[in-house]
């Protein structure tokens, strides 16, 4: 498969490895058309599919992650065609269907439609220098794919409010601390970090991984005892996989276990 908005890579040393994509319209700081849209969500359902694949990374520049949805793409579109081709929900959403886990890993700006696809992530490792925010309105919109929600579930009401309403921007030490980013790097350490990171999920048990992945996810779609219950249910359904027994037996008897990947 070719693609022209998005560069795709394996990487890792064991058996199973790392799917890369990177984001890559230079000349629009990666901002987000719908052929690259449709083409992040072809390449992440490839790597889903892809039983030697353990991990996702998304990435970008090391000047953008993304500078948000394409403006120049949007000036025109009016309410029908919005809403007549479902924007948005049509194909910027496939990453939430992806099994495996996916790692933003933001340089540069994340701004917009690109602070919100790395929310859609499972986790995001920022460089020193990454930067997050919502400036939709100043040209006269709402933020459109999750902002408003995936904002103030992570980083709170306050600091979501003041980035949606003053176009404030975040720091990656801010983003970290405030719980939006999970590790922050010099930016030449944070791809090799990640993929570290990556390789550590890759060598665990691949029911296990996605296992964890939909009961964390749970959280952010239910109330606390639906989303304990879903754990709980998961949970037990480990003592069904043949990794159950094998991570167990291996720790009592003090052995490297042999997960099914
Ligand atoms: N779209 C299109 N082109 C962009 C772009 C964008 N978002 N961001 C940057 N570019 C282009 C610039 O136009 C410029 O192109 P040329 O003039 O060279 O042809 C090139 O990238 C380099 O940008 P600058 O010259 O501006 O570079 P600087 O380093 O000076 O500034 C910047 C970088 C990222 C601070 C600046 O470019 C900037 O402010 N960009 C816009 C950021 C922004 O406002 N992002 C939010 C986009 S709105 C919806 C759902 C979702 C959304 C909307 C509706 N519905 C459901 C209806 C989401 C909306 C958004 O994400």
């Amino acid at each position: 498969m070719t693609y022209d908005t998005i560069l795709t890579d394996i990487r890792g040393s064991g058996d199973i490895k790392t799917g890369v994509i990177t984001l890559h319209r230079p000349k629009a700081m990666n901002a987000l058309n719908d052929q690259l849209m449709d083409e992040l969500g072809c390449a992440l359902m490839g790597f889903d599919r892809d039983d030697s694949i353990g991990c996702i990374i998304v990435t970008g520049s090391e000047k953008a992650f993304a500078a948000g949805a394409d403006i120049a793409a949007m000036k025109d579109y009016d309410f029908q065609k919005v809403y007549g081709s479902n924007y948005i929900s049509r194909n910027w959403e496939t990453i939430r269907t992806v099994r495996k886990p996916v790692i933003a890993v933001v340089q540069g700006v994340a701004l917009g439609g690109g602070c919100e696809l790395a929310m859609m992530c499972d986790m995001i490792f920022a460089a020193d220098n990454a930067k997050f925010g919502q400036p939709e309105i100043t040209i006269g919109v709402i933020a459109g794919a999750g902002g408003t929600q995936r904002l103030p579930r992570t980083v709170g009401k306050a600091k979501a409010m003041d980035m949606l309403l003053t176009n404030r921007w975040m720091d990656a030490a801010e983003a970290e601390r405030c719980g939006l980013v999970s590790r922050v790097l010099p930016a030449d350490k944070v791809m090799e970090e990640a993929l570290a990171a990556a390789e550590k999920i890759c060598s665990f048990g691949r029911l296990a991984v996605m296992a964890t992945k939909e009961a964390v996810n749970a959280t952010f779609e239910s109330s606390l005892s639906e989303g304990l219950h879903v754990e709980r249910r998961l949970f037990h359904s480990m003592f069904g996989t043949a990794d159950q027994r094998e991570g167990m037996d291996a720790f009592v008897n003090k052995r490297k276990p042999m997960f099914n990947k």
